[in-house]
């Protein structure tokens, strides 16, 4: 933090229990008493996406008096969150941003926090509470430690090795699952309800599925009390929610009265479906705005293939194209129509329930893309594109490949992708790639050089990221091509002529 910051830090009151009636006029704050608010929810992944989004909705059932389901925030491993809420009782702002202006409301439902890293034990005890009914998770798609292709857990995986070794101090999301729930059948007690709020495909399915896999390898037994009587309900969520910058902190602070040292950033619209299927009880979410469905997945292959494939399209060729933001990127009417064309590839692949207008749910995802006062950084959804691949981009071109339909825009999002993490933009400058495959991506880029026909290949050999997919002729065809044109014409000119071809 700057010491610009610091200097108001000494000179400006800091959010707290103890002067919520000192915010600014106007600034809703929790609307119930917090001191009779008990924990009944620990989430792993205390980021901003989860406090934006899962906090603000049970913030919503504390004040209709669901008073059993505070939230103990855990980082896996930063201790950044907890040294910056701790001090201000938990106590947060999230501020909505849109074109009109920003809407500020402070979050209590957030009691209190742990950093795993520093206290694993500790994290698994407050889990394995009878007063947990709930394990939230957003832990990010890397945070499962399997292999996006295939679903299964990666038994490799440095963590997954460690957990197995260090069973009641494990490291991971799903070591820290299964370690408490050992210890609550050990104890007799009833599990609780493990719901994924990361943007996986079929996210309870494939949770349930990793966390019984690694159950299994520690003893037989376990894995089948799992598979028998954990609920891993399926959930849709969905908010854009940027990183928060040292700006943010000082406007927010300028329409407090003070100082919140993070609060979170994020547009209107929020939405969340969620699978009714709870093993030990749930707060009454429906009456939070949370659609309550028996299949969540047509929302979810919705959700991923027309927000997230196109978000990510935008962020890997709005980069090269010298775009900072999304909404800058959308600012360019070829980008615009880029997203929307990804739309229009992805939409035939999906089969909704009736009554959803995937029209109006398009229409409205180009509008909050282009919403000016976001400001989220086209480098920030780049990131783990490894892990995101498949589930935006890859099964809707697997489908659209088994309809013989073309998949033009979809190549040249992956194209996107492939040129981004050579690690070197169209000037030549470097590119921050963050990717767990960051280092053998690059190695890769190096050995093909920037020649087309040969880089395309060697990435579509990832089999991590595209499986059995990457040998297939079409799509070999398409993304070479796509490749191809990017370099030679670099990224404006290729969405310009792709676009409107
Ligand atoms: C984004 C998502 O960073 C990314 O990869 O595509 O975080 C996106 O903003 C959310 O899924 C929106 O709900």
């Amino acid at each position: 933090m700057s010491s610009s910051r610091q200097t108001q830090g000494e000179t400006t009151m800091r959010l707290g229990g103890a002067n919520l009636d000192q915010l600014a006029p106007g600034i809703r704050r929790p609307a119930y008493d917090r001191s009779r608010v008990t924990p009944g929810i620990v989430h792993l992944g205390l980021g901003a996406f989860h406090r934006a989004h899962q906090a603000v909705v049970i913030d919503d059932c504390l004040a209709i008096g669901a008073s059993a389901w505070g939230i103990i925030g855990a980082s896996l491993r930063s201790p950044e969150t907890r040294d910056a809420l701790a001090p201000q009782d938990h106590l947060y702002t999230v501020a909505v941003r849109a074109a009109e202006g920003t809407q500020h409301r402070v979050i209590g439902a957030l009691l209190d926090s742990v950093v795993a890293r520093e206290k694993p034990a500790v994290l698994v005890e407050r889990m394995a509470d009878p007063a947990i009914r709930i394990v939230s998770l957003t832990v990010t798609e890397k945070g499962y430690c399997h292999t996006q292709q295939t679903g299964d857990l990666d038994e490799r995986h440095p963590d997954v090795v460690h957990d197995l070794n260090n069973f009641d101090a494990p490291r991971s999301a799903p070591g820290f699952i299964v370690a408490a729930l050992a210890r609550r059948r050990a104890q007799g007690l009833s599990p609780f309800t493990v719901l994924c709020c990361d943007n996986l495909a079929a996210n309870g399915h494939t949770v349930q599925r990793i966390v019984t896999q690694f159950a299994a390898l520690r003893s037989k037994d376990l894995g089948k009390w799992i598979a028998d009587n954990v609920a891993f309900p399926c959930t849709m969520v969905d908010r854009i929610v940027p990183e928060t910058t040292n700006a943010d902190r000082d406007a927010v602070a300028a329409a407090l009265g003070m100082r919140d040292t993070w609060p979170v950033m994020t547009e209107p619209f929020t939405q969340w479906v969620v699978e009714d299927r709870f093993a030990a009880g749930r707060p009454d979410l429906a009456s939070a705005g949370v659609e309550l469905v028996a299949d969540v997945k047509p929302f979810e292959l919705m959700k991923l293939r027309l927000l997230n494939a196109s978000h990510s399209a935008l962020a890997y060729l709005g980069y090269l194209g010298g775009y900072e933001t999304i909404a800058d990127t959308m600012q360019d009417p070829h980008f615009a129509r880029l997203a929307a064309q990804v739309m229009e590839e992805a939409a035939v692949t999906l089969t909704m329930p009736a009554g959803t207008d995937l029209a109006a749910y398009r229409a409205s995802l180009l509008t909050r893309f282009a919403n000016p006062a976001l400001h989220h950084r086209t480098w920030q959804i780049a990131m783990d594109g490894s892990q995101k691949l498949p589930q935006r981009l890859l099964g809707a071109m697997q489908d659209r490949l088994a309809k013989n339909l073309p998949i033009a825009t979809h190549a040249l999002a992956v194209a996107g992708w492939m040129r981004y993490v050579t690690a070197r933009d169209e000037q030549g400058r470097a590119i921050d790639v963050r990717d767990p495959l960051a280092a053998e991506l690059a190695g890769l880029a190096r050995e093909a050089g920037p020649v087309a026909e040969r880089l395309a290949p060697a990435l579509l050999g990832v089999t991590q990221v595209f499986g059995p997919l990457g040998a297939e002729p079409r799509l070999r065809e398409a993304v070479t091509a796509a490749l191809g044109r990017l370099y030679k014409e670099g990224a404006r000119r290729t969405v310009e002529t792709l676009v409107s071809a």
